[in-house]
């Protein structure tokens, strides 16, 4: 076997390893090695190596970018021109099993193949990491859809917490598994959208992933038994979840607070856990921002959910609790919402000690008001697309996720015209939740409904069976990432601008997005509309 994967079936039980044992690492910030006149430029590179995820774990070999893994943090200004490099240097034989019976993975393509996208950005085409437009170590090999090296960021967005990672076809949940994702923070280009939030040190992004271990340390990911292909066991499962929590590549850090206030960059980075988050203290959380930008307002949670892509920033006021621990706690059940609920292990994520004085007055503050969020209007929609999520089988038997029927070599089907609005309906035939992300665009929910599932597979209508619910109460504003629930309707409303062109939306379950659940879409000009 080439890799570091073992599939003996000898996995570490969670319960061996302390909590709250290591501190939590905060990713380093990578500096563009040229910058001139509102240009960047960096270079990132990605490779194997071995990093400690927990003191009681021997090393863990994991991929990551500039030899750290979560990758470091990218911070830009608003409207800032950006020009990133991705390279691979990564071994020949993969870190985890491919299946290669999965979409875009078979025996004809290299085993190690990398594309970044970077979540949640307004990227030309050609900079947004096509799942096909995959490349291999010092791009000797690169895939069909491949044209650029130096990928391209106009960042012109409103500031917002947006993450890089991989993202190449029927591999996306073993790249990803592997350690290959990084924050990318869009900052205020002026000062008056800067507000007076905890800034510096007071501002630490949590990317939370779930993985399990084998006893030597190493990444344990599924190998079915029984495999119905022969050759290689298949490791295409419907989802995958760890029995460990980390954050920023530690198990169940701690992180020493001082009594005052911080911003938190909530980021859910698991390939396919939902987390409902916590403070066991009871103590609110003040949300400030969703995946695309501010809100409106702050609202006071108590908990939020967050599925696989979505982020939200908040802010947490240690103020007069000295000596305190709280830890963020996870109550999601996985499968999200009716598989069971989290125990010990998968429900505790962090710890925060709050140590010592406040280091100085703070002065950090929570706006009254943050931003203008126009209500969401259907007066402007151009078109409505009705989008179902559906479970099918494999020719092997296996479960298999479809949208509208279709799989990703289907011919493209959504194709909106550049400046126009739609509201984009997912309506959910399977068991569970979806995350369902569109490439280039942010939207707003419109809400969802419940239908009966039944009738519609029966006779192809909606059949409405409640009243239309408004998005929760995390969800208010602008969201690149949405939750399509079960038994429900969940329209999203966007405008597709600034780029024409080919990208895709997908399931941001992995494991859904690697194996059919993914498909293109193609903004066309007015003038190509027919
Ligand atoms: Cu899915």
């Amino acid at each position: 076997m080439g890799g570091g994967y073992c599939s003996c079936g000898s996995l570490r039980s969670a319960g061996t390893l302390s909590r709250f044992r290591d501190p939590l690492p905060v990713p380093r910030e990578k500096k563009p090695f040229y910058r001139s006149r509102g240009k960047s430029y960096y270079s990132l590179t990605m490779s194997q190596f071995r990093q400690s995820l927990h003191s009681e774990l021997p090393e863990t070999a994991v991929w990551g970018f500039d030899g750290t893994y979560p990758g470091p943090t990218i911070r830009v200004k608003e409207g800032e021109l950006v020009f990133v490099q991705w390279n691979n240097a990564l071994p020949e034989h993969h870190l985890l099993p491919v299946d290669h019976t999965v979409h875009g993975a078979g025996t004809g393509v290299p085993v190690v193949r990398t594309v970044t996208h970077v979540h949640g950005a307004s990227v030309h085409p050609d900079s947004d990491g096509y799942p096909e437009a995959w490349f291999t170590k010092n791009f000797e090999q690169t895939g069909p859809f491949f044209t650029r090296k130096i990928y391209r960021y106009e960042n012109r967005q409103q500031p917002c917490t947006l993450w890089y990672h991989d993202h190449a076809l029927g591999i996306t949940r073993l790249n990803v598994y592997a350690g290959l994702a990084g924050f990318y923070l869009i900052e205020p280009g002026s000062k008056d959208r800067r507000f007076n939030l905890p800034s510096g040190e007071y501002d630490i992004p949590l990317l939370i992933q779930d993985r399990s271990f084998n006893v030597d340390g190493s990444l344990y990911y599924t190998a079915q038994k029984g495999s119905p292909v022969e050759g290689p066991e298949t490791t295409v499962v419907d989802m995958f979840f760890g029995d460990t929590n980390l954050v920023n590549g530690k198990v169940w850090p701690y992180l020493e607070v001082k009594p005052r206030k911080y911003r938190f960059r909530l980021l859910n980075g698991a390939n396919s856990r939902v987390y409902t988050l916590y403070l066991d203290t009871g103590q609110p959380m003040y949300q400030i921002a969703t995946d695309s930008g501010y809100r409106e307002k702050p609202a006071l949670l108590r908990n939020l959910t967050l599925a696989p892509a979505e982020r939200a920033e908040v802010i947490v006021d240690f103020a007069n609790m000295e000596g305190s621990q709280v830890v963020l706690r996870n109550s999601a059940p996985a499968p999200f919402p009716a598989g069971p609920l989290p125990d010990e292990s998968t429900g505790t994520v962090m710890a925060f000690r709050v140590k010592g004085d406040p280091g100085g007055i703070d002065h950090f503050s929570i706006p009254e008001e943050l931003n203008k969020v126009p209500p969401v209007s259907i007066n402007d929609v151009c078109r409505t697309r009705y989008l179902t999520l559906d479970s099918a089988a494999d020719r092997f038997g296996r479960d298999l996720m479809l949208l509208n029927k279709l799989t990703w070599d289907d011919p493209v089907t959504e194709l909106p015209v550049l400046g126009t609005s739609e509201i984009w309906f997912f309506i959910n035939l399977t068991g569970h939740t979806h995350p369902i992300h569109l490439h280039l665009v942010d939207f707003q929910i419109t809400g969802r409904r419940a239908i009966d599932t039944e009738w519609f597979k029966e006779k192809g209508e909606l059949k409405y069976t409640g009243p239309t619910q408004p998005a929760d109460r995390e969800e208010e504003g602008w969201k690149d990432t949405v939750r399509a629930n079960p038994g429900e309707v969940t329209g999203v409303k966007a405008r597709f601008v600034p780029f024409s062109g080919l990208f895709v939306w997908h399931c941001h379950i992995l494991e859904h997005e690697d194996y059919e659940m993914m498909r293109p879409f193609i903004v066309i000009r007015p003038e190509e509309n027919p």
